[in-house]
């Protein structure tokens, strides 16, 4: 079994090399690329120096069998005939293919066997909110059909990446020692100390391209026509997502039947026990493969609704780990070239 990471310099590339090692994946050879800045950078993968090589439009990817592929949607769009060329699977963690009929959008613990129809040799990895977001909403699902979503998202730094997780905390840096930020690259406003209500561009409906991944993603995961109505906001914590999710169902669902469904549910872990201060938080979710859940209760306002906290890692169940599973699934089924 050949590998590739495709980016392997960003957070979800260096992550990549944590999982693979930590999971044991069962690769024989692997083979890191990246831009004209990251290439010639060498990374230790169990023991090893990998070279990172400079991704060309070339034959590069003849003997590769899985292409883990996180560097931006419009490198995934130039390369992907360069990567599947040759039969690997391209497991790509941007947005560039994910609503396209013929690339499946898998969640493992949700629509696996998606993975096994992928005409064009692509499996898109979906948004971080989303994955986290249905890995606690599906076995829900099961119990009654989730009709309509509502969902504010605390976004850390590191979604937008490893500089902009320098970048907030530059900008701390910034405060203390000079009592102003200068430091504003990656975010289109100050973090430290503060909120921003947008994440990714803004689109005609007034909802961003963030928002819109959560609407159309989760109903392509979930085969479902559910409809989700999302606020994402940036916040200052460093890695970890969180969610604040509001939930209707076709009839009403008790805590203990939900409480009973995320305990066995897979990739979930429950943390309820508010009266005790006991509850997720992204401080202890960094880091952790699972989504945490909390909070869980009976919306006031509605009686067909829940709602609920979550936290998860955003750079590892949210993109390299998701992506990761993905490919432990392919060969599980002896489905690689
Ligand atoms: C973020 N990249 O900015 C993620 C969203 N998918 O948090």
């Amino acid at each position: 079994m050949k590998v590739a990471i495709v980016g392997a310099s960003g957070a979800v590339g260096q992550e990549f090399l944590r999982i693979l090692a930590e999971r044991n994946f069962p690769l024989d050879d692997l083979v890191l690329f990246g831009s004209h800045r990251s290439a010639g950078r060498k990374y230790n993968f169990k023991g090893k120096d990998y070279e990172v090589k400079l991704l060309q439009k070339n034959d590069d990817f003849k003997d590769v069998d899985i292409a883990f592929t996180s560097a931006g949607g419009d490198t995934a769009g130039e390369f992907a005939d360069t990567i599947t060329k040759y039969g690997a699977v391209m497991i790509d963690n941007s947005s560039h293919f994910r609503m396209d009929n013929d690339v499946p959008l898998v969640v493992p613990e949700i629509n696996p066997e998606d993975a096994l129809n992928r005409p064009r040799g692509i499996i898109a990895n979906p948004n971080c909110t989303t994955i986290m977001m249905v890995v606690v909403l599906n076995p829900i699902d099961k119990l009654s059909h989730i009709k309509k979503i509502h969902i504010a998202s605390y976004q850390s730094a590191s979604g937008a990446g490893a500089s902009a997780m320098k970048e907030l905390q530059e900008q701390y840096k910034e405060m203390v020692e000079d009592g102003k930020v200068t430091t504003i690259k990656k975010f289109p406003h100050q973090l430290a100390y503060n909120v921003i209500p947008q994440i990714d561009k803004m689109t005609p409906n007034d909802y961003t391209k963030e928002e819109m991944k959560m609407y159309n993603e989760t109903r392509k995961i979930m085969h479902s026509d559910v409809r989700t109505s999302a606020t994402c906001v940036r916040v200052s914590s460093l890695r970890s997502h969180s969610e604040s999710v509001w939930f209707e169902t076709e009839r009403p669902l008790s805590v203990e039947e939900i409480r009973k469904a995320l305990s066995k549910a897979p990739g979930v872990q429950l943390k309820d026990d508010p009266q005790h201060y006991v509850y997720p938080m992204p401080l202890e979710s960094a880091g952790k493969d699972d989504v945490y859940v909390g909070r869980i209760r009976k919306d006031l306002a509605d009686d067909n609704s829940c709602t609920l906290w979550l936290t998860g890692d955003q750079i590892r169940k949210g993109a390299a780990l998701n992506a990761v599973q993905i490919a432990e699934y392919l060969i599980k089924t002896g489905n690689v070239k």
